[in-house]
């Protein structure tokens, strides 16, 4: 049987329109698709976006927008970046979308009906940045640190969600969950240090949202409601082998979700992936800043691959700078001076003197296993590491053999060969080039081509793959 691999990224707020982290994380889990569905599994990738948020609905108002017209507008927004960016995802889920809807008041129901939700008083902070219920000791200045505002005092009846109970579970589960260690530290030291409480799932006189299937005057928490897509959204794949998430929803994902499916007799996802932050020239990301970076107009200006491999670059468990200034001169020194040159100079070559078969030995060192390696830590800059050293390689070995003045087609047929590889394992990175080259070389991508000898056939000089930008 064909095995499958289910991986999701976060489902994005449309309070604005998609920023730099948010194409990040796209670009991540793509890879990942890519890697896995090159390894001929079966793969299921979803994406999509988080509607049912009050900062939506505010940022409607704000904007004097019809809240449905404007939450469309906005979403449309995040297809239009999957699209654009290449990303290879099967299903991008909406969730105001009605079979969302039903799903997750089936579960609120259920969760209900076996008393684990019971009506009581909250009383307390919510910070509407985070859509997420404050404590005063979270607070820093009586200002939530993440968005430096004033969070709302709420004392209202809700609904609460048996989190408390749950505690000695999850700690035992999150031991083989998060991905990397750092991330797991965090969370098993607050469910060490912190009793875990009670989790009001329900807000009142909201005119936006999921209605409580039992008591209409409420509204379902967005969060309750958000993580549940990774099952409406799953057709049939549940459970998740990996979720693609940022540093800033670890513990969404961490405790309150697993919380929920365990809650609901559900099987647990695999691994939760929390990929690190991206700064802009050092400053965090954020709308007020004016700093938001819009992705769609830097994959206009530069083409989908130079934006992919630029952000594949960053770490993907550190925070990282990166700005416009990085992308350029990661498009100029490595993919055009590196990848570029060497694609053209070997096709030039080939054009003039062919290529004639010969036992190879180009790639002497374990250039697919540290690749794979690499890719099994989600390091994925690290991957990428491994492959430009190896360019490296193939670029100063033609300095040393110099194909120009031996002519020697064996020669050739080896740089041929230590091409295709490239190709092959960056084409989860950059698609679309590793298409180019396989057609420029006569080749397929796919991993069983790695066995195979060389098809000699006409071979012409290839097409600039990246123009060195100014
Ligand atoms: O959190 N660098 O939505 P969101 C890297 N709707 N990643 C970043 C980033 C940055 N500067 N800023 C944000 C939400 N992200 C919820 C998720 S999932 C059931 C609900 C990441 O639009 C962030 O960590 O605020 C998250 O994983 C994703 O972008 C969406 O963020």
């Amino acid at each position: 049987m064909t095995k499958k691999f289910y991986i999701t990224t976060a489902i994005d707020y449309v309070n604005a329109e998609p920023h730099i982290g948010h194409a990040f994380e796209k670009v991540i889990a793509d890879a990942l698709a890519r890697w896995h569905r090159l390894q001929g599994e079966k793969v299921y990738f979803l994406t999509g976006t988080d509607e049912n948020a009050q900062k939506n609905y505010q940022a409607a108002k704000e904007a004097k927008i019809p809240v449905k017209q404007f939450i469309d507008k906005n979403s449309k927004k995040f297809i239009e970046l999957c699209d654009r960016l290449n990303i290879s995802y099967d299903r991008f889920i909406r969730t105001t979308e009605k079979e969302h809807v039903k799903k997750v008041q089936e579960i609120f129901k259920k969760v209900y009906d076996k008393g684990e939700i019971y009506k009581g008083t909250y009383e307390g902070f919510y910070c509407t940045g985070c859509e997420g219920f404050k404590t005063e000791r979270e607070l820093v200045n009586g200002k939530c640190p993440e968005h430096n505002k004033k969070p709302t005092w709420l004392k209202e009846e809700a609904y609460f969600f048996k989190l408390s109970k749950y505690q000695k579970q999850l700690t035992k589960f999150i031991d083989d969950y998060i991905i990397p260690k750092k991330r797991k530290k965090e969370i098993l030291s607050r469910l060490k240090n912190e009793d875990l409480k009670d989790l009001s799932v329900s807000r009142q006189k909201l005119e936006w949202g999921i209605p409580v299937p039992i008591d209409k005057k409420h509204t379902i928490y967005v969060w309750f409601d958000a993580l549940i897509n990774y099952i409406s959204g799953s057709d049939n794949n549940w459970p998740a082998d990996v979720h693609v998430i940022g540093k800033d929803i670890n513990w969404f994902h961490s405790v309150i979700w697993p919380a929920i499916l365990i809650s609901t007799k559900q099987e647990l996802p695999k691994t939760l992936l929390v990929h690190g932050f991206l700064n802009l020239k050092g400053q965090k990301i954020s709308k007020s800043l004016g700093n938001t970076t819009n992705p769609i107009s830097l994959i206009e200006k530069y083409g989908s691959d130079s934006v992919r491999y630029s952000l594949l670059r960053c770490s993907t468990f550190e925070d990282a700078d990166y700005s416009e200034e990085i992308l350029i001169e990661r498009n100029n020194n490595e993919l055009a001076d590196k990848l570029g040159n060497l694609v053209s100079r070997v096709s030039a070559l080939v054009e003039k003197y062919g290529i004639e078969k010969v036992d190879v030995n180009i790639h002497t060192s374990n250039i697919v296993e540290d690749f794979k390696e690499s890719i099994e830590r989600y390091e994925l800059d690290k991957a990428l590491n491994t492959i430009f050293a190896f360019i490296d390689t193939l670029n100063q070995w033609i300095q040393d053999k110099k194909p120009w003045e031996t002519h020697s087609k064996k020669d050739l047929y080896e740089l041929v060969t230590g091409i295709r590889l490239i190709a092959i394992l960056l084409s989860p990175f950059i698609p679309e080039t590793s298409e180019k080259i396989a057609k420029t070389f006569n080749f397929k991508i796919s991993l069983k081509e790695l066995d195979k000898p060389l098809k000699i056939g006409k071979i012409k000089k290839s097409e600039i793959l990246f123009k060195k930008i100014k």
